[in-house]
């Protein structure tokens, strides 16, 4: 069965679904009360922060991102860098 709820970040002008993986990390985390959680991204470390709901690449935390936690099918730019359309 599909999650209602869905993470995504912070593009411009829009929102990327995370993909498969990524969410699960983030859903699991977020529903276990975990403050943070850790993703690895194209091989690099992210911090994600459900307290300020910020994304930080974590060897250069001025790389930062909005996340938001939102319906599936919330208007959205694509999933994780891959346009829809
Ligand atoms: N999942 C996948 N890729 C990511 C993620 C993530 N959670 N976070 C960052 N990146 P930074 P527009 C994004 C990618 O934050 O046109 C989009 O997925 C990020 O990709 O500075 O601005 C698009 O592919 C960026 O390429 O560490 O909306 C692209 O930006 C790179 O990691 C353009 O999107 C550095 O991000």
């Amino acid at each position: 069965v599909e999650e209602e709820y869905q993470w995504f970040y912070e593009g411009r002008n829009g929102w990327w679904q995370y993909d498969q993986r990524n969410n699960l990390e983030l859903e699991t985390a977020y529903k276990q009360g975990k403050r943070t959680c850790e993703l690895l991204i194209a091989g690099f470390l992210y911090i994600t922060d459900f307290g300020t709901m910020i994304q930080l690449r974590r060897n250069e935390p001025s790389r930062r991102r909005r996340i938001k936690r939102d319906l599936r099918n919330c208007p959205k730019k694509g999933v994780a860098g891959l346009r829809l359309n």
